[in-house]
C-alpha cells in the first residue's frame, strides 16, 4: 500500500528533528535513513527545504523527499575528512539587507560583501536603510543611493517613526526573506513594527544559535501573518568567499559585468592594464570609487 506524501517546507531544524508546516497542520519529523546514505558533503535537509512527509499513525512524520534546492546560504565548515557544507538557509527567496543611516553609521565595504555573496549564491537582494529619520535626504542618498543606481531595490525606513513599513511589508509578503546586517541596525524593531512580537521571536532564536558550537543549533522561519517567512542569517560576516576565483568577481558586480567584455585584455585585474574599460569608468566618475575599493579589496582575498 502506497501512502499519501504530504508536500510542506521545512521550517525549524534542531538536533535531527524536522517541524515541516504542510498545508494543515505542523508535523515533526525525523529524516528517512536513506535519505542520509553516501558520502555527506553537507545538510541533506535544512530549513527551507521543499519536502514531502509520510504521516505515521502518532502523528509524527518521516521525511521521505527533498526538492532540489534552488539556492541556499551556505556555510563552508572545515572538518578532518573534508569541508562540509552548512545550509543556513534553503530556497530563500531574497535577502534583506539592514543597515542603519546612523548611528551605527554603516559599513558599506561590509555590505558590499553581502551584496557579493548573495549574487554568487543567485539570490535577490533588497537593502533597508533604516533610521532614516536621523539623516537628511540627501545624506541618505549619499551613502545608499549608489545601490540605486546599479539596479538594487533600497527603501528607507525608519521603525522608530514608523515610516517605510508598509513598502517594506509589502515586499516580504509571499516570499521567503533572510534578514541579515550588523547588530543595532534596526532589525527586531522592524520586524516587530510588520507584525507584533516577530522581531523577539526572531532574536530568542538567533542567540540559541550564537552560543558555541556545542551546544543545540536551531534554525527557524516565522511565518508572516499574510503570508510567507522571515528568517534570521546571523553570520554573513563569517561566510567566506570560498572557491570564487578573481575574476568571477566581475560578474558579481553589476556595474561591472557589462563593462569587462570592453577590456583590451580578457585577463584584465582592472588595475594597471592598458585599454581597460573599468578604469575608464572609474575615471569617469561612472563607477562609485568605494564600490570599486570594495571589489579590489574582495579580488586581493581580503576579507
Ligand atoms: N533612531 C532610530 N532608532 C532605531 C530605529 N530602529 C531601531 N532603533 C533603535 O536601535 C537600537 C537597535 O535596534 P534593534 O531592533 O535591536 O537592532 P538589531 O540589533 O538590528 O535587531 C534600539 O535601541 C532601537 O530602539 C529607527 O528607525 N530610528
Ligand atoms: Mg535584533
Ligand atoms: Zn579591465
Amino acid at each position: 500500500m502506497t501512502q499519501d506524501l504530504l508536500p510542506g517546507i521545512i521550517i525549524r531544524a534542531q538536533s535531527g528533528f524536522f517541524t515541516v508546516q504542510t498545508a494543515s497542520a505542523l508535523v515533526v519529523c525525523q529524516l528517512r535513513g536513506r535519505l542520509k546514505q553516501g558520502r555527506r558533503v553537507g545538510d541533506i535537509a535544512a530549513v527551507g527545504d521543499r519536502v514531502r512527509v509520510a504521516r505515521q499513525a502518532d502523528g509524527s512524520g518521516m521525511i521521505e523527499a527533498i526538492e532540489e534546492r534552488e539556492r541556499a546560504i551556505v556555510r563552508l565548515d572545515p572538518r578532518p575528512l573534508g569541508d562540509y557544507q552548512q545550509i543556513l538557509l534553503a530556497n530563500p527567496d531574497q535577502a534583506v539587507f539592514v543597515f542603519a543611516c546612523a548611528s551605527p553609521s554603516p559599513r558599506l565595504r561590509m555590505l558590499d560583501r553581502f551584496l557579493v555573496i548573495a549574487e554568487k549564491q543567485g539570490i535577490p537582494a533588497l537593502i533597508v536603510a533604516n533610521k532614516a529619520e536621523l539623516v537628511s535626504e540627501k545624506e541618505a542618498q549619499v551613502l545608499f543611493g549608489r545601490y540605486e543606481t546599479i539596479g538594487y531595490p533600497v527603501l528607507y525606513t525608519s521603525a522608530r517613526q514608523a515610516r517605510g513599513i508598509e513598502a517594506l511589508r509589502q515586499r516580504l509578503a509571499g516570499k521567503l526573506s533572510a534578514f541579515a546586517g550588523p547588530s543595532g541596525a534596526g532589525k527586531s524593531s522592524l520586524l516587530n513594527a510588520i507584525q507584533p512580537g516577530l522581531g523577539l521571536e526572531v532574536r530568542a532564536v538567533s542567540q540559541a544559535t550564537e552560543k558555541g558550537r556545542h551546544t543545540t543549533v536551531v534554525r527557524q522561519l516565522f511565518a508572516l501573518e499574510g503570508g510567507g517567512y522571515v528568517a534570521d542569517t546571523p553570520g554573513w560576516k563569517s561566510l567566506a568567499l570560498w572557491d570564487t576565483e578573481p575574476e568571477e568577481l566581475d560578474g558579481y558586480f553589476p556595474e561591472l559585468r557589462q563593462l569587462v567584455a570592453g577590456c583590451q585584455f580578457s585577463d584584465c585585474t582592472h588595475t594597471h592594464e592598458p585599454g581597460c574599460a573599468v578604469q575608464a569608468a572609474v575615471k569617469a566618475g561612472q563607477i562609485h570609487p568605494e564600490r570599486f575599493d570594495s571589489y579590489l579589496r574582495l579580488r586581493a582575498g581580503e576579507e
